[in-house]
């Protein structure tokens, strides 16, 4: 095994898990306030989320000038946007150009996965082992492993046997793919699926779309980038950022949101502002109204509406209601999307209704679901991920004493502020379980994160101190907390990814923070108080 303690065979001060847009912001970060600090990524280039989801139609559904960096002024004023909605290339090109414009590959090692980290209690410092067999030393680690990047495949029996190709939509191969002339099957009806079904419908001589849970999706109604309004945005973007952290999600502070009651606006009042939403596109239409995510009953009046236009846009009377779901709306993550309803009016598509058998097999001909066989010549999975702490647990991560997360995890994910976990010193987690992260614009989100640790660090070494952890009691009242918002919401009313339900086995715990200004008000009051909740040392 091959050991790397840094260039000078020292420990680092900081070792960076993932090259995302979390992980090149903390290198950032770190270089700017003195720390050696090294990257690991998996991938063989940055960009995170946008290097593994090259499926078709991948897109962000947060408007391109509110999903960038804003920590640099000169980066956000030369960036240029092609469209409202950025698509995954331009993403990418994005992240690239960051890493290229702040030199920060020199710094990032390639093509390797973090397999275990292990605390050294004696030391105070971490040791990380990666599957190539290289170790390394570090006295603080930084999991920027992000959310959603550990593909959820289905254990479907016969999975194997398949006869064509197979793709996850989270695992899309970096060579183009060409579904021209083919019977395609894709398994699924979240985000990603409603994003890539309307494009391989293009291509696709058949398309089957297997339907568990039918899906809320909102048109995105992508355009151009407006140059008037870019320049209105960019004459004062550090203030359009700041609204944006003003905002319940992070984004949005454009979007002439509605604080007002859903149930106290008279049918015609209610009428005029979900049409206008509507017509506006995107994520902020559970913004038309205050309560939307708040009170079961303005939900329903919110979904009855969708349900409309579900009716409207899709001809045949029968998949139409199969399209309609009867979950609350946002429960699970709401979709953006162009075209997905009315690409069930082609007559080359079709919707299989599998919620009550699933897929009963997959064999070397097809899916064999809802009591018969559909023949297939490939097969995707846009079947999601297990979210939020997959990636940090099937690494093999162990604290004071050797204890494994996997352990101390087991009824839940259990942390500080969602950054840290008692018993796992020096250790933090950015959009971690218990932060707002993916209820969030994530990129403001991973910004929060990147300045508060940036800031603990510098701390700590003024201070003369080596070791933080966070307090068990604090912890307990954090997850507490967490829940306790999460309970006065519609957000535990259904079967989400939020909640773990997407994985079979998975402990069923409501995982991300709602509510971003008051989150972030938390972590600098705490960070005022001389890290409150923290023993220091
Ligand atoms: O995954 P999902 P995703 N048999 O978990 C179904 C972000 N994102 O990749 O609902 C049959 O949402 C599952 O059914 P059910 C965004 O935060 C963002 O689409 O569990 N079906 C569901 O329909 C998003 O929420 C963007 O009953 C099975 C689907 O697969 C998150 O990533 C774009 C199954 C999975 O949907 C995840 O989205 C894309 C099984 N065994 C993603 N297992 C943008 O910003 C699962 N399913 C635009």
């Amino acid at each position: 095994m091959t050991s790397t303690r840094g260039d000078d065979g020292n420990a680092l001060d900081l070792l960076i898990v993932g090259a995302g847009f979390a992980g090149m912001y903390m290198l950032f970060k770190a270089r700017e306030l003195g720390f050696r600090a090294r990257v690991i990524e998996a991938g063989d280039d940055v960009g995170g989320t946008w290097y593994w989801n090259r499926y078709p139609g991948a897109r962000c559904d947060i408007e391109s000038l509110e999903y960038s960096y804003g920590f640099d002024e000169a980066l956000q004023q030369e960036w240029r946007w092609s469209e409202r909605f950025a698509a995954q290339p331009e993403i990418l090109a994005y992240a690239r150009h960051v890493a290229a414009r702040f030199d920060l590959r020199r710094d990032i090692t390639f093509g390797a996965r973090v397999t275990r980290a292990w605390f050294d209690d004696a030391a105070s410092t971490w040791e990380v082992g990666t599957d190539g067999g290289q170790a390394l030393r570090a006295r603080f680690v930084v999991m920027a492993t992000g959310c959603l990047s550990s593909a959820n495949l289905p254990a479907i029996p016969g999975i194997e046997t398949f006869g064509g190709p197979r793709y996850h939509t989270g695992q899309w191969p970096h060579e183009p793919v060409d579904f021209s002339g083919l019977r395609v099957g894709v398994i699924g009806t979240g985000s990603s699926a409603v994003q890539s079904i309307p494009v391989i419908a293009r291509q696709a001589r058949e398309l089957t779309v297997f339907q568990r849970t039918a899906t809320y999706s909102v048109p995105a109604h992508n355009a151009p980038l407006d140059p008037a309004y870019e320049a209105r945005v960019k004459a004062d973007y550090a203030g359009f950022r700041r609204r944006n952290e003003r905002m319940p999600a992070a984004f949005g502070a454009n979007l002439d949101a509605n604080d007002a009651s859903a149930l106290e606006a008279t049918p015609a009042e209610r009428q005029r502002r979900f049409d206008e939403r509507w017509r506006a596109g995107g994520l902020g239409f559970t913004r038309a109204f205050g309560d939307i995510v708040l009170d079961a009953r303005a939900n329903a009046l919110a979904a009855a509406y969708v349900r409309d236009k579900i009716r409207a846009l899709v001809r045949d009377a029968a998949t139409a209601a199969l399209l309609s779901p009867s979950q609350p709306v946002a429960c699970k993550r709401l979709c953006v999307d162009t075209g997905y309803y009315e690409t069930f009016n082609l007559p080359h598509v079709r919707l299989v209704d599998i919620a009550a058998t699933g897929i009963e097999a997959v064999t070397p001909r097809g899916v064999r679901a809802a009591g018969r066989e559909f023949a297939l010549d490939a097969l995707v999975f846009a079947t999601g991920f297990d979210a939020m702490t997959g990636t940090l647990l099937r690494m093999d991560i162990r604290g004071r004493g050797g204890l494994p997360l996997a352990e101390k995890w087991r009824a839940g994910p259990l942390n500080y502020l969602g950054l840290m976990v008692a018993g796992f010193p020096n250790l933090f987690t950015i959009t971690g379980p218990g932060s707002p992260s993916v209820l969030t614009n994530m990129i403001v989100s991973i910004e929060q994160h990147v300045r508060w640790i940036g800031a603990c660090l510098a701390w700590l070494r003024a201070h003369g101190r080596s070791r933080i952890e966070a307090r068990e009691a604090a912890e307990r009242d954090w997850v507490g907390h967490v829940n306790g918002v999460a309970s006065r919401t519609i957000f535990p009313g259904c079967n989400s990814w939020y909640l773990g339900a997407n994985v079979p086995g998975k402990v069923r715990v409501f995982m991300p923070l709602l509510g971003f200004p008051a989150y972030a008000d938390k972590c600098a009051a705490v960070a005022a108080a001389g890290y409150e909740g923290f023993a220091v040392a």
